[in-house]
């Protein structure tokens, strides 16, 4: 006989754009994406792209905030890395192939081979690495939900609600928000807990989510999941899905 499952918490309530969001902890994911040396540090595939890398350091310390905060609030906390298989079978020459990077996906770096799974450039950098327990989702594409496991693991915990962190905040945070949106999740961006290499992207990515009465999700940002997730219980053992 299938257990019933037990009485969700109550809702908690988060100050967020274009409206006030109430959500059950419980029911909610923290999906922080990319935060990987790749993208933040010197030599990988950001600076191949000819970004500066240090514009994303501004989100390093928010996101360790809100991980923090999610962890001791129990919440599903789910990590993303961009990369290829070694044998690159599943990098579409379309992505390898565009632009003028000064190395391709797949070269030899200063951090190993660029974007490539196992190399030390396709880690998580130290500052956010995942607990253990913590699903770490290899994705090939820019969206979390392309060609991965994630949207199984959010159905079978019960997940409703993804509070998405991470880099960069108009490519994979954005792919990442609307393919969630489409799925019926309710999505929320950080504000300061992603980032851009080009500022003006992130300003404008985030008016984008959350203009026409939200048209694919909400924007808040630490401050308010902190307040949010103060005084909440304890969440380890989550509904199962409807
Ligand atoms: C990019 C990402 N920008 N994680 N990837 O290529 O946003």
């Amino acid at each position: 006989m299938p257990a019933t499952p037990p009485a969700p918490p109550s809702e908690t309530q988060l100050a967020a754009e274009p409206a006030p969001l109430a959500f059950h902890p419980a029911r909610a994911a923290l999906v922080i994406i990319d935060m990987q040396r790749d993208f933040l540090e010197p030599g990988g595939f950001g600076e191949t792209l000819g970004n500066d890398v240090s514009r994303l350091q501004a989100a390093v310390a928010p996101c360790q905030a809100v991980l923090a905060a999610a962890r001791a609030a129990g919440l599903m906390v789910i990590h993303t890395r961009e990369g290829h298989r070694p044998d690159m079978m599943d990098a579409p020459p379309a992505k390898v192939e565009r632009g003028a990077p000064t190395a391709r996906i797949g070269c030899a770096g200063p951090m190993g081979r660029i974007l490539i799974r196992g190399e030390p450039g396709h880690d998580i950098i130290a500052a956010l690495a995942p607990a253990p327990g913590e699903p770490v989702l290899d994705k090939p594409g820019k969206g979390a939900f392309y060609q991965t496991d994630l949207e199984l693991m959010l159905k079978n915990r019960g997940i409703d609600t993804l509070l998405v962190a991470g880099v960069t905040t108009e490519v994979c945070v954005h792919t990442t928000i609307r393919e969630g949106n489409d799925r019926g999740y309710r999505c929320v961006a950080l504000a300061d807990c992603c980032a851009s290499y080009i500022p003006e992207f992130h300003r404008v990515g985030l008016e984008m989510i959350k203009a026409q009465g939200g048209i694919f999700g909400w924007v808040s940002d630490s401050t308010a999941l902190l307040a949010a997730l103060a005084g909440t219980a304890t969440h380890a053992a989550p509904p199962s899905a409807a």
